[in-house]
C-alpha cells in the first residue's frame, strides 16, 4: 500500500504541480476520547478507534440528553495522509479553521504545534517532519474549561472537537506564508475611496525557508467584477534565507471604481504573485476586495458610500440540529442567504469569529458584518487571560482583514453579567480589572484596523457598565435588551433607548441583541411573555422592529438570533437549546423570519403559520373553529379566500393582515391575495369535540391557553376549556403559574419526553374532567408530570430574570374514580415516575346508558392535578 502510493505520487510529481495546492483532509480521521497512551506516537495501536469525519464534535449527544453536563476534556484525532517528493520539498503546512478549544499538533510522533481558542484559524508549519509516502497527524484536542481562556461561561454549548475543515497546504520554499496568525499572508487596504476612485494597499508576508538568497518580484493584477484588469502594480524584493520579508505596494489606484454596496456587491480579485528571477512563478494568492467608504453618526445613524442605511439584521450562532458545530461549508453558506432572503443587510457574527465562508458569503451577497471575540459573562484577573484575549483579538482581525462586508470589530458581550463576586469592595477591584481587559483590546484593535469601529455589547445595566468605566471605551456601544422578554413591561425598550442616547450623545448605538423564545410547536391566541408561542414571539418583534425603525440614533440592529441553537443547561420549551432564532435548529423558518421578511425584503405575501400542519381546535357546536390567521406582506392590503369563498380583505398592519379564518373538519385550502401576488396554503384541520351526538379525538392540555402540535406523533393538543353539559371540559382547579413572575407552568425540564410545552403545565387542584362522549369503548391517556420541585434547582446563567425553582414539594396524593370506580388509588406521580419526568397512563373505559366520561380526582394528600389527556374511541 505504501509503495503503492510513493509509486502513484512518483507518477503526478512528473507533471507540473501548481504554485501551491490546498486541499481539505476532513475524511477517515480515528477518534477517541480521552487520553490513550502513546496517542501522538505513529506505532500507536488506532484500530479499535471509531472512524469519523471532520467538522466533527465529540458533544452532539451528550450536551442534548437527560444527564446534566456533557464531555469537556481531552480527546484524541488520527489521521494518514501521503506526501510526493515534490510536496516534501517544498513547505508543508496543516491548516485548521477551528477546534474547540486547545489543539496540539504531533506529525510523525513530533510536536509540531500548539493552538489555543476555538474559534480561530492557524496554521502549523510540518515540513520538517514530513516524509515522501505515508505520515501520520495526531491532535489532541480538549474543550476543558480554562480560566484563563475566554469564554468561561456563555449561554452557549461550548462542542469539543476539530469542528471546522481541515487542509493540507503545500507551497515552494519561497512562498506567501499563512503564518502570521492565520492570516493569508496578503493584506488589503482601502486607504482612500470615492465614487471616482480607489486607492490600494497590498501588504504582503514572503518567506524564504530555502538556503539561498531569494531575488523576487511581488506583482499585484487586479481585476474588475467582470474580469477585465483594472490594475497592476509590483515591486522587487530580495529575501535572505529564513527570512520573511513584508513588502508593502502603496496606492494602487483604480479609477471610476464599482463600488461595494448591499445591493450590488461589487468584488474586484487581488492575485498576488511572487515570481523568480527566472520567470517562474512561485506562488500565487487570489484575494476578493470590496471598494466602499462608510461612517457612523450618532444622531443619524450609518453610512455606506455616502448614503444612510438603517442596519437592520441578525445574530448568528454556528449551531446545526443534531450536529452541534460541525457543519459543512455548505450549511454555514445557507444561513447567510437566508439573512438576505429575509431582507438583513447586517450579521452580527456572534459570539466569536466564524467559518471562513461566512464572511465570503457576506462580500458576495452584500451583508455587513460584525465579528467579535468570545469575552463573555465575564474576565479572569490574570495576565494570561488579557494576553489570550488580545492575541484572538488580533487573529480575528488578520484572518478577517481584507473583507469589504466587516465594519465592526467587537470584543466585549455581557462582561458585566456573571461578576465573581458579591462584595463592593471586591467588586470594585473587578471593575477595575475588566476596565483593563477592555482597554487593552481596545486599543490592540484599533492598532491592528484604524479602519473599523469598534464595539462592546452591554447587558441592561449601563449604571454597572458606566462604574466599571466600560461605556465609553468602545467606538459603538451595543445594547443587548429584552424587555418583555426576561424582564417586564415591553414598551421599556424604547424607553431605555432613549435614556441611552440622552445620556451618550455623542455615542454610535445599536440594538445588538433582541428576541423571544419561541417553540415552533407552540401556539396561543392569548399569547403572554415567557409561554414560547409563535404567537407572542410575533407580538414582541413587531413592537421592537418598529421602535428600532422610528429612531434614526439607532443606527442598526441584530435580532437574536438567525437560528435557534444549543445551550446545554436551559430548560425551557425545547431542553438544551436557546428557542430564540427566527428559524430553527432545523432552520425551518417561524412567523418571526416571515413578518421580518414581509417587512424588508420587497414584493412579499406568505400565508403565516404555515407549519402548523397539526393544527386543531373546538367546535364551535356549528361544525366550525374560528381561529386568527397571520398573512405577512409589505403591501397595504390583503384579501384571503377559505375553500373557494372570500373571506375578507384586510388591511395591513406593520407587514402583517390578521385573519380569522372558520376552519372546518379536514382540509382548509387559504389563498391569499395582493394586487398580482399570490399565496396558498392547505391546512389539515382536526376540529374536537365530544357531545353525545358525535365525537373526534380530543387532545387537551390542562392549565394552559396554548395548543401544541406535536409532530412525531402528528397530535393537535388544544387548550383546555370548562366543562358545560353536552360538551367537554375540568371543574375545579386553576392554572400553575410561577410563584413571582407569575408565568405559565414550571421552568423544569420534563424528562422523558420531547414535549416539554405539553407537561410543563397543569392544573392544580383540579376536580374533574368530564366529556359527554356517545356510548363505546375509549381510551383515556392520562398525561402528568409533578412539577413541584424537590431541590432548588441551581439558578440558570441566562435565565436572567426568570431563575425559578419552582414551588416546593410538600406531597400529592390523591385517587382517581372514572365513571364511578376506582382507577388510581393513593396515586403518587412523584412516587411512581420521580420529579418533572412525564408519565403518561393509558386507561381502557367503556362508556354506556349515556353516562359520557367523568373523571373525579379526589384529594388524599395536597391538590390532585392533571397535565393533559387525550381521549380516542376505539369502538
Ligand atoms: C444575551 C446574551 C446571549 C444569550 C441571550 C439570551 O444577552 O448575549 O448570549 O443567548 O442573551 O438568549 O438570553
Ligand atoms: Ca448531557
Amino acid at each position: 500500500m505504501r509503495f503503492l502510493s510513493v509509486l502513484f505520487f512518483a507518477l503526478v510529481s512528473l507533471a507540473e504541480l501548481s504554485a501551491r495546492e490546498r486541499y481539505t483532509i476532513n475524511e477517515a480521521w480515528r477518534f477517541a476520547q480521552g487520553s490513550p497512551y502513546g496517542a501522538f506516537l505513529p506505532a500507536a495501536d488506532d484500530s479499535a478507534w471509531p472512524t469519523v469525519d471532520v467538522p466533527h464534535t465529540w458533544n452532539a449527544q451528550d450536551a442534548d440528553d437527560d444527564e446534566p453536563g456533557f464531555y469537556r476534556g481531552p480527546a484524541w484525532y488520527r489521521k494518514r495522509f501521503f506526501l510526493s517528493g515534490d510536496a516534501v520539498s517544498g513547505q508543508v503546512y496543516l491548516c485548521f479553521e477551528g477546534v474547540n478549544q486547545t489543539a496540539c499538533v504531533y506529525v510523525n510522533g513530533h510536536f509540531a504545534g500548539r493552538h489555543a481558542g476555538g474559534y480561530t484559524r492557524f496554521a502549523v508549519d510540518i515540513t520538517p517532519f514530513v516524509f515522501v509516502g505515508e505520515n501520520l497527524v495526531a491532535v489532541e484536542a480538549d474543550n476543558r474549561h480554562d480560566p484563563d481562556m475566554p469564554p468561561l461561561s456563555a449561554d452557549f454549548t461550548f462542542f469539543g472537537g476539530i469542528y471546522r475543515d481541515v487542509s493540507l497546504l503545500l507551497t515552494h520554499k519561497v512562498h506567501i506564508a499563512p503564518t502570521d496568525m492565520g492570516s493569508s499572508g496578503v493584506c488589503l487596504s482601502t486607504p482612500r475611496v470615492s465614487a471616482q476612485s480607489a486607492e490600494v494597499d497590498v501588504r504582503t508576508l514572503v518567506a524564504n525557508r530555502s538556503d539561498r538568497t531569494a531575488r523576487l518580484r511581488v506583482e499585484h493584477r487586479i481585476f474588475a467584477p467582470d474580469g477585465s484588469e483594472a490594475a497592476r502594480a509590483g515591486c522587487p524584493l530580495v529575501v535572505e534565507p529564513g527570512q520573511v520579508a513584508e513588502p508593502v505596494c502603496r496606492g494602487i489606484r483604480i479609477a471610476d471604481p464599482q463600488l461595494w454596496d448591499l445591493d450590488a456587491p461589487n468584488l474586484y480579485r487581488v492575485l498576488t504573485r511572487i515570481v523568480a528571477e527566472d520567470g517562474s512563478e512561485l506562488d500565487c494568492v487570489s484575494s476578493s476586495l470590496g471598494l466602499r467608504w462608510f461612517s457612523f453618526d450618532p444622531d443619524k445613524g450609518f453610512f455606506l458610500n455616502g448614503r444612510p442605511r438603517k442596519l437592520v439584521g441578525t445574530c448568528r450562532h454556528q449551531d446545526y440540529e443534531g450536529r452541534g458545530w460541525a457543519l459543512t461549508d455548505a450549511m454555514h453558506e445557507r444561513d447567510i442567504r437566508l439573512l438576505k432572503r429575509m431582507g438583513g443587510n447586517f450579521l452580527r457574527i456572534s459570539h466569536y469569529p466564524q467559518d471562513p465562508v461566512v464572511l465570503e458569503m457576506c462580500d458576495r451577497l452584500g451583508i455587513l458584518a460584525s465579528v467579535e471575540i468570545p469575552v463573555v459573562n465575564a474576565v479572569t484577573e490574570s495576565d494570561a487571560f488579557l494576553d489570550n484575549s488580545v492575541r484572538m483579538a488580533r487573529e480575528m482581525i488578520r484572518q478577517d482583514f481584507n473583507h469589504p462586508s466587516v465594519i465592526i470589530w467587537a470584543y466585549m458581550n455581557e462582561v458585566l453579567l456573571r461578576p465573581p463576586y458579591k462584595d463592593p469592595a471586591q467588586l470594585a477591584v473587578y471593575y477595575k480589572a475588566v476596565e483593563r481587559v477592555a482597554r487593552a483590546l481596545e486599543e490592540a484593535v484599533r492598532a491592528e484596523d484604524p479602519s473599523r469601529y469598534t464595539m462592546m455589547a452591554y447587558h441592561n445595566a449601563p449604571d454597572a457598565y458606566a462604574a466599571a468605566g466600560l461605556t465609553r471605551i468602545p467606538m459603538i456601544q451595543g445594547w443587548n435588551l429584552y424587555q418583555g422578554w426576561y424582564e417586564k413591561d415591553i414598551t421599556r425598550f424604547e424607553k431605555i433607548l432613549d435614556r441611552l442616547h440622552a445620556e451618550y450623545p455623542d455615542k454610535v448605538l445599536m440594538v445588538t441583541e433582541y428576541g423571544a423564545d419561541v417553540d415552533q410547536r407552540v401556539h396561543s391566541f392569548a399569547p403572554e411573555q415567557f409561554d414560547f408561542s409563535q404567537e407572542y414571539g410575533l407580538v414582541y418583534h413587531r413592537h421592537y422592529l418598529r421602535e428600532i425603525m422610528r429612531r434614526p440614533f439607532v443606527a442598526g440592529s441584530s435580532v437574536w438570533n438567525l437560528n435557534s441553537f444549543y445551550s446545554e443547561p436551559r430548560a425551557d420549551a425545547v431542553p438544551h437549546v436557546n428557542l430564540k432564532g427566527l428559524t430553527g435548529l432545523d432552520r425551518e423558518p417561524k412567523d418571526t423570519y416571515l413578518f421580518y421578511k414581509a417587512r424588508l425584503a420587497g414584493p412579499q405575501l406568505l400565508i403565516g403559520n404555515r407549519c402548523w400542519l397539526n393544527r386543531g381546535g373546538a367546535d364551535d357546536g356549528r361544525g366550525r373553529c374560528t381561529q386568527p390567521v397571520p398573512v405577512f406582506t409589505d403591501r397595504s392590503s390583503v384579501t384571503l379566500f377559505h375553500n373557494g369563498r372570500k373571506l375578507a380583505t384586510k388591511q395591513t398592519e406593520d407587514g402583517v393582515a390578521m385573519f380569522d379564518v372558520p376552519f372546518v373538519d379536514g382540509e382548509n385550502r387559504l389563498v391569499a391575495t395582493a394586487g398580482t401576488l399570490i399565496d396558498a396554503l392547505t391546512v389539515d384541520f382536526r376540529l374536537m369535540k365530544a357531545s353525545p351526538r358525535g365525537f373526534s379525538e380530543l387532545c387537551v392540555m390542562l392549565g394552559s391557553p396554548r395548543y401544541f402540535d406535536d409532530r412525531a406523533a402528528g397530535t393537535a393538543w388544544i387548550p383546555e376549556q370548562p366543562y358545560t353539559p353536552g360538551s367537554w371540559g375540568y371543574v375545579g382547579g386553576r392554572p400553575l403559574r410561577r410563584e413571582g413572575t407569575g408565568w405559565l407552568g414550571s421552568a423544569a425540564d420534563i424528562k422523558g419526553t420531547d414535549c416539554n410545552a405539553l407537561f410543563q403545565t397543569q392544573r392544580v387542584g383540579i376536580e374533574q374532567f368530564r366529556a359527554d362522549v356517545p356510548d363505546g369503548t375509549y381510551s383515556v391517556y392520562f398525561h402528568w408530570a409533578e412539577l413541584d420541585t424537590e431541590d432548588k434547582r441551581e439558578a440558570l446563567a441566562y435565565n436572567l430574570g426568570a431563575d425559578d425553582a419552582g414551588t416546593r414539594y410538600r406531597g400529592r396524593r390523591f385517587d382517581v374514580v372514572v365513571n364511578g370506580s376506582r382507577l388510581l388509588q393513593d396515586f403518587s406521580i412523584a412516587e411512581e415516575a420521580g420529579f418533572a419526568r412525564a408519565l403518561v397512563r393509558k386507561a381502557e373505559v367503556v362508556v354506556r346508558d349515556g353516562q359520557g366520561i367523568r373523571i373525579d380526582f379526589l384529594p388524599v394528600e395536597g391538590e390532585p392535578v392533571l397535565n393533559a389527556i387525550r381521549i380516542y374511541r376505539n369502538h
